[in-house]
């Protein structure tokens, strides 16, 4: 790899994920550990590309997202990843990072996943940096915990962990759940492409402080994982579905009991997920998961994806349609 020669830029590309077991509420809101285990499916679509230069002498990080300088929470989130990258390098140089994303950005769509799982790859390759796929999933994770999932392609589950500081985040990492024969579609409805009005950092810290479901969430959240895992194996949609779909509404119940509330639901929302339960008594597999956002994931057959965009696009006349299957994980390109 480049290994952080000057004017030569490390490039990578990553992949947003989908979580099936959610993850919500951080343990250790510095070393980014998440309370509960989660299991996601990367995606094929919308990549976020990054390439990482070092500039020696320069007077601070420079950071452009889709051509405009990155600021604000953006900015200080990813220089204090930048900051993690020279202190376990024992580097000083600043950086300049340039992002480009394919999916519309704070839309509940993940794209802090994609993103701070290609900045973890180019960003360790150009501090010379040279971490395995553990430690590499261990160090996005420090960007967005959901980012440590996104290293992986299919299917992923990461670890919580257990303990507190070092140990803990030793302890919390994605790794691959082998699922050679599932390969079902996801229906993507941006039913909304705004960015959301709560954060989903400040959404879960008021959650896990105040919601009195957390926990009943968070413990019916290892049967639901463990359910999952068998159902991948036999590759049981209906089986994976079903537990998809009662573990994101579990996640919503405890945002909808914080207080005060945090609702990311909005009509439209509510509209799909009734299109969804019209497939399923018409006979069509479909199940839906919410993430920090109105839009609607629809996990079906491929077969039946065509069927069920065009449900979903009748049930939220004017959102957009995607259709993603399971994806690569994060890699360097041009090598
Ligand atoms: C997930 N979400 O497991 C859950 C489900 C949204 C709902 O991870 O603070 O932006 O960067 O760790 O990753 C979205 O939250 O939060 C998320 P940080 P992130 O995919």
């Amino acid at each position: 790899t480049a290994g952080g020669a000057p004017g030569h830029g490390v490039t990578a590309v990553a992949h947003p994920n989908i979580a099936l077991i959610k993850y919500w509420g951080k343990r250790d809101e510095r070393l980014m550990i998440p309370y509960v285990d989660s299991l996601s499916m990367t995606l094929d679509i919308f990549p976020t590309t990054t390439t990482v230069r070092l500039a020696p002498g320069a007077p601070a990080d420079s950071l452009t997202l889709d051509g405009s300088p990155a600021e604000g929470e953006v900015r200080r989130r990813v220089v204090g990843f930048l900051d993690l990258l020279r202190e376990r390098s024992g580097r000083s140089e600043p950086a300049v990072v340039d992002t480009h994303n394919s999916v519309p950005t704070g839309a509940g769509l993940a794209s802090s996943a994609s993103g701070f799982a290609a900045l973890a790859l180019a960003g360790a390759a150009a501090y010379g940096l040279d971490p395995d796929r553990t430690a590499l999933s261990r160090l996005a994770r420090r960007g967005s915990a959901s980012a440590s999932r996104s290293i992986f392609g299919g299917f992923a589950v990461c670890h919580a962990g257990r303990g507190t500081g070092a140990a803990a985040d030793l302890g919390s990492y994605a790794e691959p759940v082998p699922v050679p024969d599932f390969d079902p579609a996801l229906v993507i409805a941006v039913v909304d492409a705004g960015a959301k009005a709560v954060s989903s950092r400040a959404a879960m810290r008021r959650t896990v402080e105040t919601s009195p479901l957390y926990r009943a969430w968070a413990t019916s959240g290892k049967t639901d994982l463990a359910e999952m895992r068998v159902a991948l194996r036999r590759g049981d949609l209906d089986a994976v579905g079903e537990i998809a779909e009662r573990n994101a509404l579990g996640m919503h119940a405890t945002m909808l009991t914080a207080r005060p509330a945090v609702r990311y639901l909005s009509p439209a929302t509510v509209a799909v997920l009734d299109g969804v339960l019209r497939l399923r008594s018409d006979g069509v597999p479909a199940y839906a998961t919410m993430d920090a956002g109105p839009n609607v994931k629809v996990l079906c057959h491929p077969a039946d994806a065509d069927r069920v965009a065009e449900a979903v696009r009748g049930a939220a006349p004017g959102c957009s349609v995607f259709t993603a299957r399971r994806g690569p994980g994060a890699r360097l390109t041009g090598e």
